[in-house]
């Protein structure tokens, strides 16, 4: 109902709604929406009378030919011609706008449309009203066509927010046939075609009824298409024809078995799990199975265009049919995955249907070779989107394909999530920008009609659930899953779209879930009815044999035979699997780095400092106007900076934003990438950077420093990102994943906005490698600091790092000089909070120096970025120097370690202001202040050694954060741990079932057993109380807690 009323609807324009009101109200007569098979409408207009409108291009034809050469055409004709020359005989056709050439002009077409107007008589206004309605017609079913059109294979109206089930089937409703003023006389009036429609193939003029037909066949069976909200001309031309030229859509017989066989194997897989492990949980692809001979299409017809390599994200649904059998990968490796077998490689894992898988093979269709790669994914929908389109776009990068044109993504979705989760919205935004173009994505909806047990009226506000791609100018193909011969044809238009126009595009896959959930739910409880139609409608694949074998296509022996022959493969793949004691992780990995591990010590880092020289280079460098600077006038602040920073340099000093351009720009010389993206990076959220400088008076005329540092360097991208965090984060982390030689970096606004990105933070970043053996050496900066601007700018919240952190907080690992690195080994990323630009430098460039690769967490400045003191100099960084773990007190308490009272840890900005208060109060000798840099993984070695130093000392936790944010409940019990060695926590369970699980812990450390010897030594807190918020917004209040806080350090 609700689509058939928005098709009226459009039917509208005074003359539109009469004829569109015709045209419905015939359902008793030979009605034109009575269903003629499919390609019928391939079929010329019926009958020609010798200059109808329909065949005067053939007079053109002739007449064109004629003035070419008289003699090539029949004698009657030559004579017509002759004697029509210079005397108003044959002309071209005139018509109401300017005709193009071989355009036929309504008034040539007056005898047949009026009836007896004579050829030159004014054209009436009733000809051209009739004439701009059909024109509106026309218009109305390219535009809403797909509101009437068959798509659903159980005829359930889901659009509809209050009926479930369609009357579409039953006929137009009455409310339409009212409305018709027009006579049945009409039907059989020929109208001019207008250049917008290709219905007519080499016909220019149709009779009404025949255009209303082709309208029906093209734009209301079984593929709706939305595309008419895109702006540019010939984008929707390009669709047009590809939907209503006659005879588009005739596939071969070989094309047909093709696509038997492969629904075969589809539909195969799944009953062939279904039998042998019915009780699993494997969110089969029944009711959809059309899905893989689909994705098989638009790969196939994308290899034609050149692709070579595709990365593919989708959710649950069907995943284990696609490994199996769109990419290929062995059918045993995936029947190992339900044997419950153990792991024989490092990680926790993931169910099945999460695992990604990475193939290379050779696409039978095309003979062209074809990278495949699914990404890992967990549960989250739509999560994988942006992660899929990092490592996309970074194939694409590495590979020098600007255009997209030999790599692609295809992202596929279901019809819930797809309408539900903002993610998608996010990365399609992400979709046109200049840094983060993938040049185009296929999107393939799985629209099931129901998502859980929820259905689409309970879950989204939007008629289709595809709506959210209008916002990118997507075309949208809606259709019908039953008709596989429709699907193909949209799948060839979307590959063939996006190698075109390099855009996404849309494929709305309307089909149905023939179990519950998954196999082991139950549908009935929630959607009886539903379930009713599923459980009386045939499986796709049988429709289809039964369709074929009636054609004549196929014979039902061989229909069969593949089937059997499939059935084998499986059979014997089985066996094979059987034979396997183990799975590995490493089958499952989407990202494999190539050679990046084999011959490297796992536990030996290359060095971070560089020579002097490339340090006054890039310096300088960096400090410079463009070359042209007579010509490029840039901002007179930007000058000031630069000058600054070039006295800097003269000076052997850095600031931070020097220190971290000295990290890029050493970077870029050793030939790494850097990529640093987020929003408003190029200049800095604090205009502490200015990566991008810009030319004062013309338009995007820009200069980047550091991509201008030596002629063999490697690229440098710093881009502005859309104001997202989800999916930029997500697109970085993707971007990180393709090429181990790489520093990507996504930096925050302000840290506490990656909250919106916590399922990137959860489910990716902090856990990928355990779950999927997948390495990634991303960098976030997070700017955070307590600088009394209210409880939002404030917190990075340092604690929910620090908490998702693997590091065992009773496990003091063995000290030897791999301890460092093997921590980092260990772990699942770093935390760490830098004082000085020389520390960032040397963490930054520890990235790229580790033999592996770990997601690096930085809490990043405000205020220190202009701080005097926060400033490093040449010598921290030059050769021999190394990023520091903790930054221990050099001045006047390490020089009578003795004779200090109070040892103060603390970890960023919080360190300048303890420093300040405690020289300002004379405690230079009392109080030793030492640093934490890296919090994690927690430098036991290092803290031990710093509370060894200072033997009289009562030791301190500071921190700025309260008590229950900041690294204070992470730092508490290491340092316990630190200052006595590991402790057994889990000894009770020795022996059970988690110690045999995780092995056991080294035996505890011997309390105490003498009362000579002394007590452990207590850390302390300072710092403020705990509270909700992560600030006060209080200005006053601020500056209250934070001379509190300077007192209670200072206290002796
Ligand atoms: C972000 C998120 N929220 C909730 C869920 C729980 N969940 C798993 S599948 C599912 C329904 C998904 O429906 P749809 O997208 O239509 O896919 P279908 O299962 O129908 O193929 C839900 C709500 C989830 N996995 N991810
Ligand atoms: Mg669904």
């Amino acid at each position: 109902m609700h689509r058939a009323r928005t098709i009226f609807k459009t039917l509208t324009g005074p003359q539109g709604q009469k004829l569109g009101a015709w045209l419905l109200a015939r359902k008793n007569g030979p009605s034109v929406l009575c269903v003629a098979p499919l390609r019928e409408y391939t079929t010329p207009a019926a009958s020609e009378p010798f200059l109808n409108g329909s065949s005067t291009s053939y007079v053109e034809d002739m007449y064109n030919a004629w003035l070419a050469d008289p003699s090539s055409v029949h004698a009657s004709w030559d004579s017509y011609f002759r004697n029509s020359q210079g005397g108003g005989g044959y002309q071209a056709p005139p018509s109401l706008g300017l005709p193009g050439r071989n355009e036929v002009a309504i008034s040539s077409l007056l005898p047949s449309l009026s009836g007896g107007v004579s050829l030159g008589a004014p054209v009436s206004d009733k000809v051209i009203d009739d004439h701009l309605a059909v024109q509106a017609i026309i218009r109305s079913y390219q535009s809403r066509g797909h509101l009437v059109a068959l798509l659903d294979p159980i005829g359930i109206m889901y659009t509809d927010r209050k009926t479930t089930i369609s009357d579409r089937f039953g006929g137009p409703p009455d409310e339409i046939i009212r409305q018709h003023k027009l006579e049945e006389t009409d039907m059989d009036r020929t109208f001019k075609l207008p250049s917008t429609t290709f219905i007519g193939g080499k016909d220019k003029a149709l009779p009404l009824r025949e255009i209303l037909r082709r309208l029906e066949l093209t734009y209301c069976r079984h593929i709706g298409v939305e595309f008419m909200f895109i702006n540019s001309l010939e984008q929707c031309n390009w669709i047009r024809q590809r939907l209503e030229t006659p005879g588009i859509m005739n596939p071969t017989n070989e094309q047909k078995r093709l696509i038997l066989a492969r629904l075969t194997r589809a539909a195969g897989f799944e009953s062939f799990l279904a039998r042998k492990w019915s009780s699993e949980k494997r969110f089969g692809l029944e009711g959809c199975e059309i899905l893989i001979p689909a994705m098989k299409q638009v790969i196939d017809r994308s290899t034609e265009f050149g692709v070579e390599s595709i990365v593919m994200g989708m959710p649950h649904r069907g995943r284990l049919n696609v490994l199996a059998n769109v990419c290929r990968k062995p059918l045993s490796q995936i029947f190992t995955q339900f044997a419950g077998l153990e792991a024989a490689d490092d990680g926790s894992g993931d169910v099945k249907y999460h695992l990604g898988t990475y193939i290379e093979r050779l696409n039978r269709v095309t003979n062209k070779n074809i990278r495949l790669a699914v990404v890992a994914n967990p549960s989250h929908l739509e999560a994988a989107d942006p992660i899929v389109q990092g490592k996309t776009r970074a194939e694409q990068f590495y590979r020098g394909d600007g255009e997209g044109k030999k790599v692609m993504s295809i992202l596929l979705h279901g019809d819930a999530a797809f309408a539900g989760q903002g993610i998608v919205y996010e990365t399609m935004h992400l979709s046109d920008l200049p840094d983060y173009t993938t040049h185009g994505t296929v999107h393939i909806v799985v629209n099931n009609q129901i998502g859980f047990t929820t259905d689409p009226r309970h879950s989204r506000s939007s008629p289709y659930c595809t709506d959210v791609a209008r916002v990118v100018n997507a075309p949208i193909f809606h259709v019908n899953s039953d008709d596989p011969e429709s699907v193909m044809h949209v799948c060839n238009i979307a590959a063939e779209w996006r190698a075109t126009f390099h855009k996404d595009v849309v494929i709305d896959l309307v089909c149905y879930r023939r179990n519950g959930h998954n196999e082991i739910d139950e549908p009935m409880f929630t959607q009886p009815l539903m379930y009713r139609k599923i459980k009386k409608t045939k499986p796709a694949l049988e429709k289809y044999s039964e369709q074929l074998i009636a054609e004549g296509a196929v014979t039902p022996e061989e229909v069969k035979d593949v089937k059997d022959k499939y059935e084998k493969i499986c059979e014997e793949a089985l066996e094979k699997a059987r034979e396997e004691t183990h799975i590995k992780y490493k089958d499952w990995l989407d990202s494999p780095w190539s050679g990046f591990f084999e011959g490297k010590d796992p536990l030996k880092a290359s060095p971070t400092g560089v020579i002097e020289d490339t340090l006054v280079h890039i310096g300088k460098r960096f400090s410079s106007p463009p070359p042209n600077a007579a010509e490029f006038v840039i901002h007179k602040g930007v000058e000031r900076i630069l000058k600054a920073r070039m006295e800097m340099v003269e000076n052997r000093m850095t600031d931070w934003a020097l220190g971290e351009a000295m990290a890029f720009g050493s970077l870029l010389k050793e030939g790494i990438h850097v990529r640093l993206s987020g929003q408003d990076v190029e200049r800095g959220t604090f205009s502490h950077r200015h990566h991008v400088l810009h030319h004062q008076n013309v338009d995007k005329a820009t200069y980047r420093p550091l991509c201008n540092l030596y002629p063999d360097q490697a690229p440098y991208t710093v881009c502005n990102s859309s104001l997202s965090e989800f999916g930029v984060l997500g697109f970085e982390l993707g971007f990180s994943m393709t090429n181990p030689n790489a520093l990507v970096i996504w930096e925050a606004q302000f840290g506490d906005f990656n909250n919106t990105a916590q399922c990137i933070i959860d489910q990716f970043i902090s856990s990928g490698q355990a779950k999927w053996v997948r390495q990634s050496g991303l960098v976030m900066l997070l700017p955070h600091a307590l600088e009394g601007m209210g409880p939002e700018h404030s917190s990075a919240r340092l604690e929910r790092f620090l908490q998702m952190s693997s590091d065992d907080p009773d496990y003091f690992p063995p000290e030897s000089d791999e301890f460092a690195v093997r921590q980092l080994h260990d772990i699942n990323w770093i935390v760490a909070n830098c004082t000085t630009p020389a520390n960032l430098f040397h963490i930054l460039r520890r990235q790229i120096a580790l033999p592996f690769r770990k997601p690096l967490i930085i809490m990043t400045p405000k205020s220190l970025l202009r701080h005097p003191e926060a400033r490093s100099s040449f010598d921290d960084m030059k050769e021999g120097t190394e990023f520091k773990r903790v930054i221990v007190d050099a001045g006047e308490s390490a020089a009578n370690p003795d004779g200090v009272k109070k040892l103060l840890f603390c970890s960023g900005k919080v360190y300048y202001d303890l420093k300040k208060a405690r020289d300002e109060r004379g405690l230079s000798k009392d109080i030793s202040i030492a640093r934490v840099e890296q919090i994690s993984p927690f430098p036991y070695d290092l803290v031990k050694a710093e509370c060894a130093k200072y033997p009289n000392a009562k030791i301190f936790w500071a921190q700025e954060e309260h008590k229950n944010q900041g690294a204070w409940t992470y730092v508490q019990p290491r340092f316990y741990t630190a200052l006595t060695g590991s402790r057994d926590v889990n000894q009770p369970q020795k022996g059970g079932w988690f110690s045999s699980l995780f092995g056991s812990k080294p035996e505890p450390k011997p309390e105490p057993k003498s009362e000579t010897e002394p007590e452990p030594r207590e850390i302390g807190y300072i710092g403020r109380p705990t509270a909700a918020s992560p600030a006060t917004g209080s200005k006053a209040q601020h500056l209250k807690e934070v001379a509190s806080l300077l007192d209670d350090a200072t206290h002796l």
